[in-house]
């Protein structure tokens, strides 16, 4: 009998383990014991990056797995290959593409509580501990490593390189003197950086998924463009909270996500496109403007307070279509829109409050790259495309085409620069020509020449000294390189080793926001 129990308990044991290894496994559980230390127990992040789906959709699941089973070399991310068995990985790689239970809530009460001060810059020295023409450094992106990298315009030599927030985006912004730049991540967090002190002086996290931000011309505000929550947050320029904005259509009916904020300096407003609602808003930082009294404004035919505009309240420009990415004329009055949808360009003029011409753009143009120079007595803006191989040249004046480039493949970028001659393009869309830069005369404007220094390796997004001599050129690998060009000769004059370097700014070209680079 004795006997018997026990081989019935040992029977019932091994039934229930080999059932139990059979078993799907607990995602969340494996979640809480090997994930959530880094990214949070409710995934929004914290050293490690937030792990919800909008946050992921750059992001293969199979690249996932790939992360969690090797481990993201240069990060705290460590290899759980031989930990976790194959059900274990395919259930967490499964969860993290899942929406959490209750949608996340980051609103003023979490954005306050998250800000860290490192420094308090106000006690260190306002000139610089180096010494360097303080307008023609460059600031790098590194993505490789998530770090950043400081560089001598004038000597092309690294000044520092420190650590950055996980995964940056866009470009980093200026205060007016440029002292301090500003990055925002693709997690929400936004960091302010004391370049003439070489430190980190304070960091917020404004959103769990952000655009990108701007900064006032004044300096003084920090825009923070969402798409979750579907908000626009403004700060001061310590990062302290001014105030969230909900962003909604003007019924209060339909959230939209936020596809990017831009300043507008001669109109010291924030120029704002909204991804799921079709209208432009735009929010004054002139503290004379004021707020319209309700009553005066049930003139338009739209909802009373549909128009209010003040100091830093939105004002809506309603429109026929989304439009999400945006160029700028160079007084901001104008801006050219395109709908990822339609494939159309709309000019929409922020005084008239609306649409002004149609541009027949095609293909996916990336207006967000648009620069312009003067040809024959007009003024033109040209924009690579994402989707077509061409660069469209426009008149900004009656919006024609003036012509269409054709280049080697789809591009992201574009510059030039007020002293050169040429504007440069990528094809890094391109799976066979994204290892070479075309270069445009801007009076010809043909194509005259093509650079291909690594074959088969990508290269993408320049930018020029402060004079405009030398064009930087990011060898956009791991093990990459920021390649300096003769802005004149084309030759190759310099290389420097970078880890994937994604972008880099000029602080003279940025903060003048010189008509060849993006704003
Ligand atoms: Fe960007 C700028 C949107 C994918 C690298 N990108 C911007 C800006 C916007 C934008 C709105 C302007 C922000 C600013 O400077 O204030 N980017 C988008 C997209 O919608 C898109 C296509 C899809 C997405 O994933 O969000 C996209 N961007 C990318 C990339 O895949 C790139 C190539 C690599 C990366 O790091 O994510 C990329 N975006 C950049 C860079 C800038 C940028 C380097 C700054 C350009 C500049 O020179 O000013």
């Amino acid at each position: 009998m004795h006997t018997l129990i026990h081989v019935i308990i040992l029977l019932g044991v091994s039934l229930f383990v080999s059932h139990a290894s059979a078993a799907p496994a607990d995602a969340t559980a494996l979640f809480a014991q090997h994930c959530a230390s880094c990214h949070g127990v409710d995934r929004l992040g914290a050293m490690g990056p937030a792990l919800l789906p909008d946050n992921l959709s750059r992001l293969r699941k199979k690249a996932a797995r790939e992360v969690v089973v090797n481990g993201r070399t240069a990060t705290q991310m460590p290899a759980f290959g031989a930990a976790l068995d194959d059900a274990q990985i395919d259930a967490l790689v499964a969860l993290i593409y899942q929406p959490t239970p209750t949608p996340p809530k980051w609103g003023v009460e979490q954005i306050v509580a998250s800000r860290i001060v490192h420094t308090d810059a106000a006690a260190l020295p306002a000139k610089a501990k180096f010494d360097a023409d303080l307008m023609n450094l460059f600031i790098v992106v590194e993505a490789g490593d998530h770090h950043v990298s400081i560089l001598d315009g004038d000597k092309l030599e690294r000044i520092h390189r420190f650590p950055s927030r996980f995964a940056l985006h866009g470009g980093p912004k200026f205060s007016p003197e440029g002292r301090f730049v500003y990055f925002a991540s693709r997690d929400g967090w936004v960091s302010k950086y004391d370049i003439w002190n070489l430190t980190l002086v304070a960091e917020v996290r404004a959103g769990i998924n952000t655009r990108n931000l701007a900064v006032s011309s004044d300096g003084k505000v920090v825009a923070v463009a969402n798409y979750l929550p579907h908000s626009l947050v403004l700060l001061d320029s310590d990062l302290n909270m001014i105030k969230v904005m909900d962003v909604t259509d003007r019924e209060g009916k339909t959230s939209s996500r936020v596809s990017a904020v831009y300043d507008a300096a001669p109109r010291k407003s924030f120029v704002a496109a909204l991804k799921d609602v079709p209208e432009v808003w735009e929010i004054s930082y002139d503290p004379t403007v004021e707020d319209i009294p309700v009553g005066l404004i049930h003139d338009f035919k739209y909802k009373e307070g549909a128009f209010l505009r003040g100091y830093l309240n939105p004002r809506r420009t309603p429109l026929a279509d989304i439009l999400d990415d945006f160029f700028f004329t160079q007084d901001y009055s104008e801006l050219i829109g395109a709908t990822r949808v339609g494939k159309k360009g709309q000019v929409v003029h922020l005084d008239v409050r609306k649409k002004i011409a149609d541009l027949d753009l095609g293909g996916m143009p990336h207006l967000g790259s648009g620069i312009t120079w003067e040809w024959q007595g007009r003024t033109v803006m040209a924009s690579p495309n994402l989707e077509d191989g061409k660069i469209t040249v426009i008149d900004v004046k009656d919006w024609s085409v003036v012509k269409e480039i054709k280049t080697l493949g789809p591009g992201f970028f574009m510059r030039s620069h007020e002293n050169s001659r040429y504007a440069w393009t990528d094809s890094m869309m391109s799976p066979t020509a994204r290892d070479t830069l075309q270069v445009i005369d801007k009076e010809t404007l043909e194509v005259v020449a093509q650079l291909k220094p690594e074959p088969g390796k990508t290269l993408a997004h320049i930018e020029f000294t402060r004079d405009g001599r030398y064009a930087i050129a990011s060898l956009w690998e791991d093990d990459g390189a920021l390649i300096v060009y003769d802005a004149v000769t084309l030759k190759e004059v310099k290389r420097l080793p970078a880890r994937r370097p994604v972008g880099k700014y000029n602080l003279h070209n940025k903060i003048t926001r010189s008509s060849g680079t993006s704003h």
